[in-house]
């Protein structure tokens, strides 16, 4: 049998949005966290065979969109990924909005606004469109904390490190200039992803990362390394790693909140403040702290993050169960 899905592809600041506009399945669940949990079980093929090659690669990401389960907001948004079905993709969402405003996917309830379900939480889009081209779009992201500070961790290669640990819709080690590290310039992306599943191995085994209100969210994803800025008006620079080989060519939206949450933690940030965080590819996302929180019982910020996305084309994609390779592979 052979499933079609009608895909609209776009890149976010230089990291792949794959929507899927036709084709998804129906979900079962109130809300775009108990879709998120009936998809990973029933539908994860759908994932597989759209993410990875040989439809997809190393670093695709996508998002299939639902109604919602509030009227008071516009859509819901379900991310897919080569490293699974995230709670919240900050790239992904840029890329979604753009997508769904300038193909007509969405009518906005309030202009300039969208209010997106996604399992992660709320996430509010303010967004600049002329004429059909969609400038900007900043997101107002979920509730962002630092989880643990100064573990100690053993890398290949570079020895101990000491890492933070902060959540901003995923959880992320960020790695910062130490002693056995000095700037993510200094290394090939391959030594980087080949330390990164290390080190995220070894912090998995011994630590537990578990989000203090939904404890569905749990365990350490994505690994931040961390270096000087390269190009002009830039805060700082990283490289994030995601699921077994990716280094994301964006600054990373979940990415960017966590950093801004441990930086405050820190006393580096506070409420007002903008940070902007430049990618592995010198492309900006522009970070303000909204307002600080709490997160349970974690003191926690409010951050946004603002970009943009242009649509590269459109994709109507076969996956085919005659072919052995109908649901990705990765080598
Ligand atoms: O932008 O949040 C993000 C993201 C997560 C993984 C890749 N990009």
């Amino acid at each position: 049998m052979k499933k079609r899905f009608f895909c609209i592809d776009a890149h976010t600041c230089g990291n792949p949005v794959r929507l899927v506009a036709g084709g998804g399945p129906p979900l079962e669940g109130a809300t775009m966290r108990e879709k998120r949990l009936h998809f990973m079980e029933k539908y994860d093929w759908i994932r597989r065979g759209l993410m990875f090659e040989p439809r997809g690669h190393d670093m695709m990401s996508g998002s299939i969109l639902y109604p919602p389960s509030d009227p008071q907001n516009d859509i819901g948004v379900l991310y897919i990924e080569t490293s699974g079905c995230l709670p919240m993709c900050g790239h992904g969402t840029i890329g979604t909005v753009t997508i769904m405003l300038e193909e007509g996917l969405v009518s906005p309830k309030t202009p300039g606004i969208l209010r997106l379900e996604t399992p992660a939480g709320l996430v509010v889009a303010e967004y600049v469109q002329e004429g059909y081209e969609v400038k900007s779009v900043k997101i107002t992201n979920i509730a962002s904390y630092l989880h643990q500070s100064k573990i100690e961790v053993d890398c290949p290669q570079l020895g101990r490190l000491q890492v933070d640990v902060a959540y901003g819709g995923n959880f992320y080690a960020i790695v910062e200039t130490q002693e056995n590290y000095s700037d993510l310039a200094d290394y090939s992306a391959l030594e980087l992803v080949r330390w990164s599943r290390a080190i995220r191995a070894r912090l998995n085994e011994q630590h537990k990362f578990i989000h203090p209100i939904d404890e569905k969210i749990q365990g350490l994803s994505h690994v931040m390394w961390t270096g000087q800025p390269t190009q002009p008006g830039s805060d700082a620079r990283n490289a994030v790693f995601y699921g077994e080989k990716a280094i994301d060519r964006s600054p990373c939206g979940t990415g960017t909140s966590a950093r801004m949450a441990q930086l405050a933690a820190h006393g580096k940030l506070k409420k007002g403040d903008k940070f902007v965080h430049e990618s592995i590819i010198g492309s900006q996302f522009v970070g303000r702290v909204e307002e600080q929180t709490q997160c349970g019982d974690r003191p926690a910020i409010i951050p946004s993050i603002e970009g943009w996305a242009k649509i590269t084309g459109y994709n109507t994609i076969l996956i085919d169960d005659s072919d052995p390779y109908a649901y990705g592979f990765s080598v």
